[in-house]
């Protein structure tokens, strides 16, 4: 007999990296017709970072490599793309930080990211590849941002912005933490500037129906995009401002309160505050008021605990309803960009106005008759939430809580007093960046005719190469004469660039579509092609972006379906969210998510070299169920490794076997079949963790099968069968040693290429048997199990049953079984057999 071959990685996992490079395996010809069996799997494209990628990043694309390879060897043309979103903030500052510049930083972090990759024998279609600040790539981002414009759905306009004075630039609200920026921890200054708009309002009630549509998204990603959109209906009302000789509209969900309405309020940012402002006797302190407020940030005017301040204007309104004059107020809570920018107060049942009425002295007027009695204004400490019926409302005296609303906006429209409205929490998006590393904004000032946008032809408007980078306050494409200077594309006359970048997200919002075709240079891309192979059949990636990203991908789809580009409006059939490894973090002594900031991250580097790529993939499937967070193990690694060495001295033993002759029908095939049936299953609901667990019992019945010989229960060929049943199983999750055994048995590379094995029905027919339970000799329950099931479970399963439990009575028993081990008899300690 030959020496046994020992189980090294190294000897073999650069050796397969290199084969299936070579050979280009993942490769796949977009241009040539696809049938039903096309699968578009992607992961979301990463940020080329500056790090080495930790065992937590490992955990994405892992989990995504084994996807891909079993969809391929399920037979499906699966297409697995990779690509870079590689604009952004972090590349500017490093350019500030250390002189390289944005671009060599960015293509230095892409190859080193690319050969982390490759060590973890994860396969792409690198001729695919894509990078968000290639010119090839942001040239269409300019010229979809043209084709918005033309359609009125980008604009630009002053709003007042998030403005980070470290980092120096304007913050969307989710960047805003706490009132710091997430990422300079800078406290965020509000500033009123011009910035351009994507109109993604006007898409808000397609974003929201299409949500019903996705029935492979998880529930969790759905709700967070329905409430993000915020969709709320009631109504507008008017109410007339004599004095002014005008109308303040407000937006309420609550129509049927507006009896209850004894005051207004409204933003300091509303409109008609300046001409109240201008006949109120305390202007100067409304001014102060209004300057004072403005400066608050959104987040404290938002918040439910906020203080509330108020300022009389001393105008009123009328009422529609009751006629009555009600003063008009400023207050900081009624916030500037949602519904009317003003409100109607029903301090009596609103939280908010109820604390605001108390504190000015404001009336208190309520509109419901709880059911155990009237409510008294003078002794209320809180508002009245619940319903009842309504009272002092008129004819809608009596009418109970729950048709109350529809009963007002039926009188409401009727009478004129206002209209049935719906509203939405979605704001427009802010795309401006005073930013370089972005995509230039592709618009012209000119003197002569005012912003004038670029000419399709002048695509790509490209970032200029003489920038410095210095870190002033402002943006550095300011400073580069090259890039400022054009001529005007309407008038010629001397014009300026534009300096603002667009927002990053941008870019992702439609890259899936480019990596199809992704070297076409006469459009986006071909739209033949994106039929073809979009949607995407099965997208992956971190819950994080759960709401912007994937929201503005759903509405680029929408816009490019409105022109003719794409036929179909979501993009994204079946969405995974994986979740994130966590680890003890030594500083704090807490588990926390893996970061390079914590101090807590592993390294594969180190891993692979110890145990080899495989190792960390079979436990980074194995550690738990990839939608959960996972806490990283030492010994779990350790244990991975074991278990490919037993698998790899499996197949040592079987391979000295002859493999010719008749399978047969043996419990190892039975057994082999079940497995495939179990994997394939939990593969398809990406329950990895138990594929890995299966794939082990199923290692332990191989090992101990060849162990026993072949001769005694099991034929050689039956081995063989196994052996290679186990290595198909296992190439998705750990790939370089199956291939390896693959081809030492004489099979044809690659295993990505070999069919699935398909489980024979006949095999599946699991022989299970009765068992009689007794308690004390008296037959007391059955279990059915598998004939096979060792006698210690069998005990344990017959004593969970809760018949046993209840006539033992929480005493201990030993448990006896008959010889033909059809009867288990359990006898309580120290009594006897009765
Ligand atoms: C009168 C009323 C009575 C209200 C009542 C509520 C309860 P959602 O559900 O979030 O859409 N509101 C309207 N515009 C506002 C603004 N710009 N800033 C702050 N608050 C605003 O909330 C809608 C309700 O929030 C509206 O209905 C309005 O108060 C307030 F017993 O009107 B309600
Ligand atoms: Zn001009």
């Amino acid at each position: 007999m030959n020496e046994k071959p020992v189980f090294d990685p190294s000897s073999f996992e650069p050796k397969w990296q290199a084969a299936w490079e070579k050979a280009r395996v993942a490769y796949v010809d977009t241009a040539a017709p696809v049938g039903p069996e096309k699968f578009y799997m992607l992961m979301m494209f990463p940020y080329p970072s500056g790090d080495r990628l930790h065992v937590g990043h490992g955990r994405n694309y892992i989990l995504g490599d084994a996807v891909f390879r079993y969809f391929r060897m399920r037979g499906r043309k699966t297409l697995n793309p990779m690509g870079w979103d590689a604009f952004g903030l972090p590349a500017e500052n490093a350019a500030i930080k250390s002189g390289v510049p944005p671009r060599a930083y960015t293509t230095r972090n892409i190859a080193a990211m690319k050969e982390q990759f490759r060590a973890w024998g994860i396969l792409y279609d690198w001729s695919k590849e894509l990078a968000s600040c290639d010119p090839a790539y942001y040239r269409w981002n300019q010229w979809i941002f043209l084709k918005m414009w033309e359609r009125g759905l980008a604009y630009r306009r002053k709003a007042p912005v998030n403005w980070c004075p470290g980092c120096r630039t304007v913050l969307a609200n989710e960047q805003v933490v706490d009132g710091r920026c997430e990422r300079s921890g800078d406290p965020v200054e509000p500033r009123d500037l011009e910035q351009w708009f994507f109109k993604i309002t006007d898409y808000a009630e397609r974003l929201l129906d299409g949500l019903d549509g996705l029935a492979e998204w998880p529930e969790k990603v759905k709700t967070m995009q329905r409430n993000w959109i915020g969709r709320s209906s009631g109504a507008a009302i008017r109410f007339a401002v004599p004095a002014l000789d005008s109308v303040l509209t407000v937006f309420t969900t609550r129509p049927d309160t507006l009896y209850g309405a004894t005051f207004l309020a409204l933003a300091p940012e509303h409109p008609l505050v300046a001409s109240i402002a201008a006949r109120s006797p305390w202007r100067a302190d409304l001014e102060a008021f209004v300057a004072r407020v403005r400066q608050e940030s959104r987040i404290d005017r938002e918040s439910e605990a906020g203080t509330k301040e108020g300022f009389d204007t001393a105008t009123t309104a009328i009422n529609p309803a009751t006629g009555e004059p009600i003063p008009i107020w400023l207050a900081n809570f009624v916030l500037p960009d949602y519904g009317e920018v003003a409100i109607m107060s029903v301090p009596a049942h609103d939280s908010r106005d109820f604390e605001f009425a108390r504190k000015f002295g404001l009336p208190i007027r309520p509109v419901y008759l709880p059911p155990d009695g009237p409510l008294d204004p003078a002794a209320m400490t809180q508002a009245w939430l619940e319903g009842g019926e309504v009272s002092g409302s008129g004819d809608w005296n009596g009418a109970p809580a729950s048709r109350a609303v529809e009963l007002a906006i039926a009188t409401v429209e009727e009478r004129g007093w206002g209209e049935r409205r719906t509203t939405y929490r979605l704001r427009d998006w802010l795309i401006s960046r005073q930013r370089y590393w972005g995509t230039p904004i592709p618009a012209i000032y000119c003197d002569a005719c005012g912003l004038v946008p670029e000419k399709e032809e002048n695509l790509p408007v490209l970032l200029p190469a003489d920038v410095e980078f210095k870190g002033a306050e402002g943006n550095p494409l300011a400073g580069s004469e090259s890039f400022l200077s054009v001529p005007c594309p309407r008038c010629g006359g001397p014009g300026r660039r534009e300096t603002d970048t667009m927002d990053t997200f941008v870019d992702s919002s439609w890259y899936f579509l480019r990596f199809v075709d992704p070297r076409n240079d006469a459009r986006p891309f071909d739209p033949a092609i994106v039929a073809r192979w979009l949607p995407v059949d099965q997208y992956v990636g971190g819950i994080e972006h759960a709401i912007l990203h994937l929201l503005y991908a759903r509405f680029f789809c929408r816009v490019l379906r409105d022109l003719g580009m794409i036929g179909f409006e979501e993009p994204f059939a079946r969405l995974f969210n994986q979740g994130m490894i966590t680890r003890l973090n030594p500083a704090t002594g807490k588990v926390e998510k893996m970061s390079k900031s914590r101090g807590n991250t592993v390294s594969p580097d180190e891993l692979i070299a110890q145990y080899g790529a495989d190792t960390e993939r079979v436990y980074t499937l194995f550690m738990g169920p990839p939608e959960k967070e996972c806490e990283w193990s030492p010994d779990g690694v350790a244990g991975a490794y074991r278990f490919l060495a037993r698998v790899h001295d499996a197949c040592a033993a079987i391979a000295e076997m002859p493999a010719a002759g008749v399978v047969g029908d043996t419990p190892l095939v039975r057994k082999a079949h079940r497995t495939i049936r179990r994997i394939t299953d939990d593969i398809d609901r990406f329950h990895f963790n138990v594929v890995v667990s299966g794939l082990m019992e199923f290692q332990r019945a191989l090992t101990d099968a060849a162990a026993e010989g072949a001769e005694v229960k099991e034929t050689p060929a039956a081995l063989h069968f196994a052996a290679r049943v186990l290595l198909k199983l296992l190439h998705p999750v750990a790939p370089h040693l199956t291939e390896e055994w693959w081809e030492r048995f004489g099979e044809a590379p690659f295993l990505l290429d070999a069919p699935w094995p398909e489980a024979d029905p006949a095999m599946l027919i699991e022989e299970t048997i009765e068992i009689r339970i007794q308690v004390q000799g008296k037959l007391r329950d059955k279990i059915m199990v598998d004939r096979e099931l060792e006698p210690a479970e069998v005990e344990r399963r017959a004593q969970e049953r809760e018949g046993v439990q209840r006539w033992l009575g929480g005493r201990k028993a030993r448990a006896y079984f008959n010889a033909q081990k059809q009867i288990i008899n359990f006898v309580p300690v120290g009594e006897g057999e009765a």
